[in-house]
Protein backbone atom coordinates (compact mmCIF):
# COMPACT_ATOMS: atom_id res chain seq x y z
CA UNK A 1 0.00 0.00 0.00
CA UNK A 2 1.24 3.06 -1.17
CA UNK A 3 0.81 6.18 0.71
CA UNK A 4 -1.32 7.15 3.54
CA UNK A 5 -4.89 9.50 3.27
CA UNK A 6 -3.50 12.73 3.10
CA UNK A 7 -4.98 15.60 5.84
CA UNK A 8 -4.06 18.78 5.42
CA UNK A 9 -3.73 21.14 8.20
CA UNK A 10 -4.45 23.64 5.79
CA UNK A 11 -3.15 25.35 3.12
CA UNK A 12 -0.05 26.89 3.25
CA UNK A 13 0.66 30.74 1.75
CA UNK A 14 3.74 32.16 0.72
CA UNK A 15 4.72 34.96 2.22
CA UNK A 16 7.35 37.26 3.84
CA UNK A 17 8.38 36.84 7.40
CA UNK A 18 6.07 37.52 10.19
CA UNK A 19 6.39 40.90 12.19
CA UNK A 20 9.94 41.10 12.65
CA UNK A 21 11.94 38.38 14.51
CA UNK A 22 10.93 36.05 17.04
CA UNK A 23 12.82 35.07 19.94
CA UNK A 24 14.74 31.67 20.79
CA UNK A 25 12.83 29.88 23.20
CA UNK A 26 14.34 30.51 26.83
CA UNK A 27 15.55 33.57 25.50
CA UNK A 28 13.85 35.81 28.24
CA UNK A 29 11.40 37.71 28.51
CA UNK A 30 10.90 37.85 24.68
CA UNK A 31 9.69 34.57 24.43
CA UNK A 32 6.33 34.11 22.94
CA UNK A 33 3.71 33.23 26.05
CA UNK A 34 2.77 29.90 24.46
CA UNK A 35 6.48 28.60 24.00
CA UNK A 36 6.79 29.49 28.11
CA UNK A 37 6.48 26.46 30.31
CA UNK A 38 3.36 26.05 31.96
CA UNK A 39 0.10 24.89 30.93
CA UNK A 40 0.03 21.86 29.16
CA UNK A 41 4.12 21.60 29.56
CA UNK A 42 4.67 22.68 25.71
CA UNK A 43 7.04 24.67 26.77
CA UNK A 44 9.47 21.86 28.79
CA UNK A 45 12.64 20.38 26.94
CA UNK A 46 11.29 17.42 24.68
CA UNK A 47 11.47 14.15 26.23
CA UNK A 48 10.75 15.38 29.40
CA UNK A 49 8.08 14.69 31.67
CA UNK A 50 6.17 16.70 33.99
CA UNK A 51 8.19 15.30 36.63
CA UNK A 52 11.11 16.11 35.00
CA UNK A 53 12.13 12.27 34.36
CA UNK A 54 13.30 11.87 31.33
CA UNK A 55 11.65 8.94 29.41
CA UNK A 56 13.92 5.73 29.54
CA UNK A 57 13.20 4.54 25.88
CA UNK A 58 15.81 1.60 25.77
CA UNK A 59 14.42 0.07 29.07
CA UNK A 60 10.60 -0.53 28.23
CA UNK A 61 9.32 -3.69 26.79
CA UNK A 62 7.11 -3.05 23.77
CA UNK A 63 4.32 -4.95 24.26
CA UNK A 64 3.98 -3.98 27.87
CA UNK A 65 3.79 -0.40 27.57
CA UNK A 66 1.12 1.12 28.80
CA UNK A 67 -1.10 2.83 26.11
CA UNK A 68 -1.95 6.02 27.11
CA UNK A 69 -4.86 7.08 24.77
CA UNK A 70 -7.78 5.97 27.30
CA UNK A 71 -5.83 7.91 30.95
CA UNK A 72 -5.81 11.14 31.76
CA UNK A 73 -2.66 12.50 31.67
CA UNK A 74 -1.87 12.87 35.38
CA UNK A 75 -1.80 9.22 35.10
CA UNK A 76 0.28 9.24 31.80
CA UNK A 77 3.48 6.79 32.25
CA UNK A 78 3.90 6.15 28.80
CA UNK A 79 6.08 7.56 26.10
CA UNK A 80 6.57 10.72 24.94
CA UNK A 81 5.78 12.05 21.41
CA UNK A 82 7.47 15.19 19.58
CA UNK A 83 5.83 17.15 16.80
CA UNK A 84 7.79 16.38 13.67
CA UNK A 85 7.91 20.11 13.26
CA UNK A 86 9.03 21.51 16.15
CA UNK A 87 10.37 18.81 17.78
CA UNK A 88 8.62 19.78 21.08
CA UNK A 89 7.16 16.66 23.46
CA UNK A 90 3.42 16.97 22.75
CA UNK A 91 1.62 18.12 25.83
CA UNK A 92 -0.05 14.88 27.40
CA UNK A 93 -3.27 17.38 28.83
CA UNK A 94 -3.75 19.19 25.78
CA UNK A 95 -4.90 17.93 22.35
CA UNK A 96 -5.49 20.43 19.15
CA UNK A 97 -7.64 20.19 16.14
CA UNK A 98 -8.38 21.67 13.23
CA UNK A 99 -11.99 22.28 11.58
CA UNK A 100 -12.06 21.72 7.85
CA UNK A 101 -15.14 23.56 7.77
CA UNK A 102 -14.34 27.11 8.57
CA UNK A 103 -12.23 29.51 6.67
CA UNK A 104 -8.25 29.38 6.99
CA UNK A 105 -7.09 32.00 8.90
CA UNK A 106 -3.41 33.48 9.53
CA UNK A 107 -1.80 31.23 11.90
CA UNK A 108 0.30 32.95 13.93
CA UNK A 109 2.33 29.55 15.98
CA UNK A 110 2.71 28.11 12.95
CA UNK A 111 4.36 31.71 11.43
CA UNK A 112 6.65 31.72 14.52
CA UNK A 113 7.72 27.80 14.39
CA UNK A 114 8.34 28.09 10.60
CA UNK A 115 9.75 31.24 9.96
CA UNK A 116 6.98 32.20 7.44
CA UNK A 117 3.76 33.45 6.86
CA UNK A 118 1.59 30.83 7.07
CA UNK A 119 -2.14 30.27 6.67
CA UNK A 120 -3.73 27.44 8.43
CA UNK A 121 -7.52 26.11 9.07
CA UNK A 122 -8.51 27.02 12.43
CA UNK A 123 -7.42 24.96 15.40
CA UNK A 124 -9.41 24.17 18.42
CA UNK A 125 -7.65 23.25 21.56
CA UNK A 126 -9.11 20.93 24.11
CA UNK A 127 -7.71 20.80 27.72
CA UNK A 128 -8.01 17.69 29.63
CA UNK A 129 -9.59 19.09 32.82
CA UNK A 130 -12.11 20.34 30.49
CA UNK A 131 -13.06 16.40 30.33
CA UNK A 132 -12.57 15.84 33.47
CA UNK A 133 -15.83 15.41 35.77
CA UNK A 134 -14.98 15.93 39.84
CA UNK A 135 -11.64 14.90 39.14
CA UNK A 136 -12.35 11.62 37.52
CA UNK A 137 -11.38 11.33 34.45
CA UNK A 138 -14.19 10.07 32.26
CA UNK A 139 -14.04 10.13 28.47
CA UNK A 140 -11.13 8.89 25.97
CA UNK A 141 -8.50 10.94 25.74
CA UNK A 142 -7.16 12.65 23.18
CA UNK A 143 -10.83 12.68 21.78
CA UNK A 144 -10.95 11.76 18.17
CA UNK A 145 -12.45 14.99 17.41
CA UNK A 146 -13.73 18.27 19.18
CA UNK A 147 -16.54 20.92 18.44
CA UNK A 148 -15.21 23.18 17.01
CA UNK A 149 -16.01 26.73 18.71
CA UNK A 150 -17.55 28.58 15.65
CA UNK A 151 -19.06 25.93 13.31
CA UNK A 152 -19.84 23.50 16.71
CA UNK A 153 -18.86 20.99 13.16
CA UNK A 154 -16.44 18.22 14.71
CA UNK A 155 -12.56 19.18 14.12
CA UNK A 156 -10.76 15.75 13.47
CA UNK A 157 -7.33 16.53 12.11
CA UNK A 158 -5.35 16.56 15.46
CA UNK A 159 -2.14 18.86 14.95
CA UNK A 160 0.83 19.80 17.47
CA UNK A 161 -0.75 22.48 20.57
CA UNK A 162 2.39 24.20 20.14
CA UNK A 163 2.80 25.13 16.31
CA UNK A 164 -0.23 23.47 14.94
CA UNK A 165 1.86 20.99 12.72
CA UNK A 166 -0.73 18.04 10.94
CA UNK A 167 0.19 14.85 13.07
CA UNK A 168 -0.13 11.80 11.43
CA UNK A 169 -3.47 9.87 12.72
CA UNK A 170 -1.53 7.26 14.97
CA UNK A 171 1.50 9.93 16.19
CA UNK A 172 0.76 9.89 20.12
CA UNK A 173 0.29 5.84 19.92
CA UNK A 174 3.53 5.23 18.09
CA UNK A 175 7.80 5.68 18.82
CA UNK A 176 9.02 8.28 16.84
CA UNK A 177 12.58 9.66 16.35
CA UNK A 178 13.37 13.54 15.20
CA UNK A 179 16.61 13.86 13.36
CA UNK A 180 18.03 17.38 12.63
CA UNK A 181 20.04 17.68 9.47
CA UNK A 182 23.08 20.59 10.13
CA UNK A 183 26.08 21.74 8.36
CA UNK A 184 27.66 23.91 6.35
CA UNK A 185 26.11 25.09 2.66
CA UNK A 186 27.15 22.31 0.39
CA UNK A 187 28.26 19.56 2.38
CA UNK A 188 25.89 17.32 1.30
CA UNK A 189 23.21 17.20 3.67
CA UNK A 190 20.16 17.36 1.10
CA UNK A 191 21.81 14.59 -1.10
CA UNK A 192 22.74 12.50 2.02
CA UNK A 193 18.78 12.51 2.81
CA UNK A 194 18.24 12.25 -0.50
CA UNK A 195 19.48 8.79 -0.79
CA UNK A 196 19.39 7.88 2.80
CA UNK A 197 15.70 7.24 2.09
CA UNK A 198 15.73 5.21 -1.07
CA UNK A 199 18.11 3.19 1.32
CA UNK A 200 15.94 3.24 4.25
CA UNK A 201 13.31 1.46 1.64
CA UNK A 202 15.60 -0.87 0.64
CA UNK A 203 16.80 -1.86 4.31
CA UNK A 204 12.80 -2.41 5.51
CA UNK A 205 12.28 -4.37 1.89
CA UNK A 206 14.57 -6.83 2.75
CA UNK A 207 12.68 -7.36 6.15
CA UNK A 208 9.82 -7.99 4.28
CA UNK A 209 8.52 -4.23 5.20
CA UNK A 210 7.30 -1.33 2.90
CA UNK A 211 8.65 2.20 3.67
CA UNK A 212 5.37 4.94 3.71
CA UNK A 213 5.57 8.24 4.11
CA UNK A 214 3.65 9.31 7.52
CA UNK A 215 2.67 12.69 5.53
CA UNK A 216 1.34 13.69 2.14
CA UNK A 217 3.62 17.00 2.60
CA UNK A 218 6.40 14.36 3.33
CA UNK A 219 5.76 12.31 0.41
CA UNK A 220 5.13 15.65 -2.16
CA UNK A 221 8.46 17.04 -0.11
CA UNK A 222 10.52 14.09 -0.98
CA UNK A 223 9.74 13.41 -4.47
CA UNK A 224 10.09 17.27 -5.52
CA UNK A 225 12.62 18.17 -3.67
CA UNK A 226 15.21 15.22 -3.26
CA UNK A 227 13.84 11.80 -5.39
CA UNK A 228 12.98 13.70 -8.71
CA UNK A 229 16.32 15.68 -9.22
CA UNK A 230 18.48 12.68 -8.05
CA UNK A 231 16.64 9.53 -9.61
CA UNK A 232 14.74 10.87 -12.42
CA UNK A 233 16.32 14.10 -13.89
CA UNK A 234 19.80 12.97 -12.52
CA UNK A 235 21.17 16.21 -11.83
CA UNK A 236 22.32 17.55 -8.77
CA UNK A 237 19.43 19.33 -6.15
CA UNK A 238 19.48 23.25 -5.73
CA UNK A 239 21.06 24.70 -2.39
CA UNK A 240 18.24 24.80 0.11
CA UNK A 241 16.92 27.87 0.56
CA UNK A 242 16.15 29.64 3.69
CA UNK A 243 13.32 28.23 5.07
CA UNK A 244 11.59 32.17 5.06
CA UNK A 245 11.41 31.12 0.77
CA UNK A 246 8.57 29.64 -0.48
CA UNK A 247 8.77 26.26 -1.43
CA UNK A 248 11.95 25.75 0.55
CA UNK A 249 12.17 21.66 1.18
CA UNK A 250 12.67 22.13 4.82
CA UNK A 251 9.39 23.53 5.14
CA UNK A 252 8.22 20.32 5.89
CA UNK A 253 9.86 17.36 7.45
CA UNK A 254 10.46 14.16 6.21
CA UNK A 255 8.37 11.61 8.38
CA UNK A 256 9.04 8.21 7.17
CA UNK A 257 6.86 5.21 8.60
CA UNK A 258 9.26 1.84 9.61
CA UNK A 259 6.54 -0.79 10.00
CA UNK A 260 5.94 -1.84 13.80
CA UNK A 261 8.53 -3.12 16.28
CA UNK A 262 7.44 -4.28 19.56
CA UNK A 263 3.80 -4.24 18.14
CA UNK A 264 3.90 -0.27 18.08
CA UNK A 265 4.71 1.73 14.99
CA UNK A 266 7.73 3.52 14.25
CA UNK A 267 8.34 6.71 13.10
CA UNK A 268 11.52 7.98 11.84
CA UNK A 269 11.76 12.45 10.99
CA UNK A 270 14.49 13.91 9.23
CA UNK A 271 14.70 17.84 9.05
CA UNK A 272 16.83 18.76 6.63
CA UNK A 273 18.64 22.68 6.67
CA UNK A 274 19.95 25.79 4.64
CA UNK A 275 23.57 25.28 5.08
CA UNK A 276 23.68 29.31 4.67
CA UNK A 277 21.57 29.88 7.68
CA UNK A 278 23.22 27.55 9.77
CA UNK A 279 26.53 29.52 9.10
CA UNK A 280 25.22 32.71 9.84
CA UNK A 281 22.05 31.73 12.10
CA UNK A 282 19.70 34.56 12.64
CA UNK A 283 20.13 36.66 16.20
CA UNK A 284 16.89 35.13 17.49
CA UNK A 285 15.83 32.34 15.22
CA UNK A 286 13.10 30.87 16.79
CA UNK A 287 12.14 28.08 13.98
CA UNK A 288 15.83 26.60 14.50
CA UNK A 289 15.05 26.33 17.59
CA UNK A 290 14.35 22.48 17.46
CA UNK A 291 17.65 21.79 17.41
CA UNK A 292 17.32 21.99 20.87
CA UNK A 293 14.31 19.35 20.70
CA UNK A 294 16.06 16.82 17.72
CA UNK A 295 16.74 13.58 19.42
CA UNK A 296 19.90 13.38 17.37
CA UNK A 297 21.79 16.15 15.48
CA UNK A 298 23.87 14.52 12.47
CA UNK A 299 26.65 17.30 11.73
CA UNK A 300 27.91 16.76 7.96
CA UNK A 301 31.75 17.94 7.56
CA UNK A 302 32.54 18.20 4.18
CA UNK A 303 36.22 16.71 3.41
CA UNK A 304 36.64 19.28 0.26
CA UNK A 305 36.68 21.79 2.87
CA UNK A 306 40.10 21.04 3.85
CA UNK A 307 42.73 22.94 1.37
CA UNK A 308 44.95 20.44 1.37
CA UNK A 309 42.63 18.16 0.27
CA UNK A 310 41.01 20.37 -2.13
CA UNK A 311 44.33 20.85 -4.21
CA UNK A 312 45.41 17.14 -4.16
CA UNK A 313 41.85 16.44 -6.38
CA UNK A 314 41.18 19.89 -8.57
CA UNK A 315 39.34 17.97 -10.79
CA UNK A 316 36.64 16.90 -8.57
CA UNK A 317 36.42 19.26 -5.64
CA UNK A 318 33.92 21.54 -6.60
CA UNK A 319 34.91 25.41 -5.96
CA UNK A 320 33.32 28.57 -5.38
CA UNK A 321 30.86 27.65 -2.66
CA UNK A 322 31.78 30.37 0.64
CA UNK A 323 31.50 27.14 3.14
CA UNK A 324 32.70 29.16 6.09
CA UNK A 325 34.52 27.27 8.91
CA UNK A 326 32.94 23.97 9.75
CA UNK A 327 34.32 24.40 13.50
CA UNK A 328 32.26 27.69 13.60
CA UNK A 329 29.30 26.23 12.23
CA UNK A 330 29.45 23.45 14.41
CA UNK A 331 29.98 25.95 16.96
CA UNK A 332 26.16 27.76 16.12
CA UNK A 333 24.67 24.09 15.99
CA UNK A 334 25.71 23.54 19.87
CA UNK A 335 24.39 26.99 20.60
CA UNK A 336 21.44 25.94 19.06
CA UNK A 337 20.73 22.91 20.73
CA UNK A 338 23.09 23.93 24.21
CA UNK A 339 19.65 23.26 26.50
CA UNK A 340 18.56 20.09 25.13
CA UNK A 341 21.96 18.95 24.15
CA UNK A 342 21.41 16.18 22.09
CA UNK A 343 24.23 13.69 20.80
CA UNK A 344 25.85 14.72 17.64
CA UNK A 345 26.82 12.33 14.76
CA UNK A 346 30.01 13.91 13.05
CA UNK A 347 29.29 12.31 9.42
CA UNK A 348 32.58 13.00 7.16
CA UNK A 349 30.40 13.27 3.76
CA UNK A 350 31.74 12.92 0.11
CA UNK A 351 34.09 9.82 1.55
CA UNK A 352 34.64 8.86 -2.28
CA UNK A 353 36.71 11.69 -2.36
CA UNK A 354 38.91 10.93 0.23
CA UNK A 355 38.81 6.83 -1.70
CA UNK A 356 40.60 8.99 -4.68
CA UNK A 357 43.27 10.03 -2.64
CA UNK A 358 44.95 6.21 -3.05
CA UNK A 359 45.24 7.12 -6.79
CA UNK A 360 47.05 10.49 -6.45
CA UNK A 361 50.62 11.54 -5.16
CA UNK A 362 50.02 12.02 -1.38
CA UNK A 363 52.06 9.49 0.64
CA UNK A 364 50.09 10.71 3.89
CA UNK A 365 46.75 9.82 2.44
CA UNK A 366 47.81 6.47 0.92
CA UNK A 367 48.51 5.15 4.38
CA UNK A 368 45.62 6.00 5.61
CA UNK A 369 43.19 5.44 3.42
CA UNK A 370 44.90 2.43 1.93
CA UNK A 371 44.26 0.04 4.61
CA UNK A 372 42.06 -2.29 3.13
CA UNK A 373 41.11 -4.25 6.60
CA UNK A 374 39.77 -0.53 8.03
CA UNK A 375 35.83 -0.59 8.83
CA UNK A 376 35.90 2.72 6.98
CA UNK A 377 36.60 0.47 3.59
CA UNK A 378 33.67 -2.02 3.83
CA UNK A 379 29.92 -1.52 3.78
CA UNK A 380 27.73 -3.52 5.60
CA UNK A 381 24.92 -3.23 2.86
CA UNK A 382 21.56 -2.01 3.33
CA UNK A 383 20.01 -5.77 4.57
CA UNK A 384 20.87 -5.06 8.12
CA UNK A 385 18.53 -3.40 9.88
CA UNK A 386 20.54 -3.83 13.37
CA UNK A 387 22.90 -1.79 14.66
CA UNK A 388 26.32 -3.50 14.84
CA UNK A 389 27.95 -1.62 17.49
CA UNK A 390 31.66 -3.43 17.44
CA UNK A 391 31.59 -2.25 13.61
CA UNK A 392 30.47 1.21 14.48
CA UNK A 393 32.69 1.91 17.36
CA UNK A 394 35.85 0.69 15.09
CA UNK A 395 34.37 2.91 12.04
CA UNK A 396 34.54 5.87 14.69
CA UNK A 397 37.56 5.57 16.27
CA UNK A 398 39.31 5.38 12.28
CA UNK A 399 37.17 8.79 11.27
CA UNK A 400 38.16 10.41 14.62
CA UNK A 401 41.78 9.95 13.17
CA UNK A 402 40.67 10.87 9.96
CA UNK A 403 39.26 14.40 11.18
CA UNK A 404 42.59 15.03 12.88
CA UNK A 405 44.68 13.79 10.02
CA UNK A 406 42.04 16.99 8.08
CA UNK A 407 42.73 19.38 10.60
CA UNK A 408 40.15 19.41 11.99
CA UNK A 409 40.71 19.29 15.61
CA UNK A 410 38.16 22.03 16.62
CA UNK A 411 35.36 20.44 15.24
CA UNK A 412 36.34 17.27 17.08
CA UNK A 413 37.51 19.34 20.47
CA UNK A 414 34.20 20.88 20.97
CA UNK A 415 32.46 17.56 21.22
CA UNK A 416 35.16 16.70 23.30
CA UNK A 417 36.34 19.39 25.74
CA UNK A 418 33.11 22.06 25.57
CA UNK A 419 33.28 25.41 27.14
CA UNK A 420 30.50 24.96 29.22
CA UNK A 421 31.96 21.96 30.55
CA UNK A 422 28.92 19.76 29.49
CA UNK A 423 29.31 16.42 27.71
CA UNK A 424 27.42 15.30 25.37
CA UNK A 425 27.23 11.93 23.32
CA UNK A 426 29.19 11.88 20.04
CA UNK A 427 30.00 9.20 17.52
CA UNK A 428 31.99 9.81 14.18
CA UNK A 429 30.51 8.31 10.53
CA UNK A 430 32.22 8.08 6.70
CA UNK A 431 29.23 8.38 3.97
CA UNK A 432 28.98 9.00 0.54
CA UNK A 433 25.45 9.55 -0.94
CA UNK A 434 26.96 9.76 -4.34
CA UNK A 435 29.90 7.46 -4.65
CA UNK A 436 31.37 9.32 -7.47
CA UNK A 437 31.82 13.10 -8.31
CA UNK A 438 28.76 15.04 -9.70
CA UNK A 439 30.00 15.78 -13.78
CA UNK A 440 28.84 18.71 -15.06
CA UNK A 441 26.03 18.66 -12.04
CA UNK A 442 24.80 15.51 -13.26
CA UNK A 443 24.90 12.26 -11.13
CA UNK A 444 27.93 10.36 -12.83
CA UNK A 445 27.54 8.62 -16.21
CA UNK A 446 27.93 5.16 -13.75
CA UNK A 447 24.79 6.05 -11.22
CA UNK A 448 24.91 6.16 -7.68
CA UNK A 449 27.16 3.81 -5.85
CA UNK A 450 26.58 5.37 -2.22
CA UNK A 451 28.43 3.97 0.63
CA UNK A 452 27.43 3.56 4.49
CA UNK A 453 24.71 6.05 3.84
CA UNK A 454 23.03 4.07 7.02
CA UNK A 455 25.46 3.92 9.51
CA UNK A 456 24.14 7.04 11.38
CA UNK A 457 19.70 6.22 11.39
CA UNK A 458 20.81 3.21 12.47
CA UNK A 459 22.80 4.60 14.92
CA UNK A 460 20.30 7.26 15.75
CA UNK A 461 17.17 4.20 16.00
CA UNK A 462 19.33 2.37 18.37
CA UNK A 463 19.46 5.04 20.83
CA UNK A 464 15.69 5.14 21.03
CA UNK A 465 15.49 1.28 20.95
CA UNK A 466 13.84 1.27 17.49
CA UNK A 467 16.12 -1.41 16.45
CA UNK A 468 17.98 -4.36 17.52
CA UNK A 469 21.72 -3.60 18.50
CA UNK A 470 23.95 -7.22 17.35
N1 LIG B 1 31.82 13.52 -4.58
C1 LIG B 1 30.68 13.71 -3.94
N2 LIG B 1 30.06 14.89 -4.03
C2 LIG B 1 28.92 15.06 -3.33
C3 LIG B 1 28.34 14.04 -2.54
N3 LIG B 1 27.22 14.52 -1.96
C4 LIG B 1 27.10 15.79 -2.37
N4 LIG B 1 28.11 16.12 -3.21
C5 LIG B 1 28.34 17.41 -3.88
O1 LIG B 1 28.02 18.45 -2.99
C6 LIG B 1 27.06 19.32 -3.57
C7 LIG B 1 26.14 19.87 -2.52
O2 LIG B 1 25.32 18.85 -2.02
P1 LIG B 1 23.97 19.20 -1.24
O3 LIG B 1 23.42 17.93 -0.72
O4 LIG B 1 23.08 20.05 -2.07
O5 LIG B 1 24.57 20.08 -0.05
P2 LIG B 1 23.77 20.74 1.17
O6 LIG B 1 24.56 20.47 2.40
O7 LIG B 1 22.36 20.30 1.17
O8 LIG B 1 23.92 22.28 0.82
P3 LIG B 1 22.90 23.47 1.27
O9 LIG B 1 21.55 23.07 0.79
O10 LIG B 1 23.44 24.68 0.62
O11 LIG B 1 22.96 23.57 2.76
C8 LIG B 1 26.35 18.50 -4.64
O12 LIG B 1 25.86 19.29 -5.66
C9 LIG B 1 27.42 17.55 -5.11
O13 LIG B 1 28.15 18.14 -6.14
C10 LIG B 1 29.01 12.77 -2.49
O14 LIG B 1 28.60 11.81 -1.84
N5 LIG B 1 30.17 12.68 -3.20
MG1 LIG C 1 20.59 21.29 0.96
ZN1 LIG D 1 -15.30 25.25 12.46
ZN1 LIG E 1 4.89 21.33 16.67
Amino acid sequence: MGLRRARAAGPDVPGGRVGGAHPRPGAGPGRPAWLRPGRGGAGRPAGRRPGGRRPVRGGRAGPLRRRRRHLPAAAGGGPVSKCPMCFFALPEDVASYACRVCPPEHNQRQAACAGLTSVTWPVVTELVRDRQQGGVFSRRWPPTSVACHRCQRPATEQVCPTCHYLLPEDWRDSDTLCVALAGARNTGKSLYLGVAVQQLGLMLQSQGVALQHGTVFSQQSYERHYEEPLFSIRQMPQATPRAQTEDAAQRHPLVLSLGTRHRRRRYLVLRDAAGEELQNPPERALHLSYFDRADVVLFMFDPAADPAIAALLPDVVQRGVDQGSAARVLANVLRLSAEGRPPVGVVVSKFDLLQRLTRVEAPQWQAIMGNAGAAMQRDPGVEVMAYQRDDAELLSAEVHSLLTAMRARDVINQLAHPHDGRLRTSQFFAVSALGASAVDSGVHPHGIASFRCLDPLRWALARADLVDVA
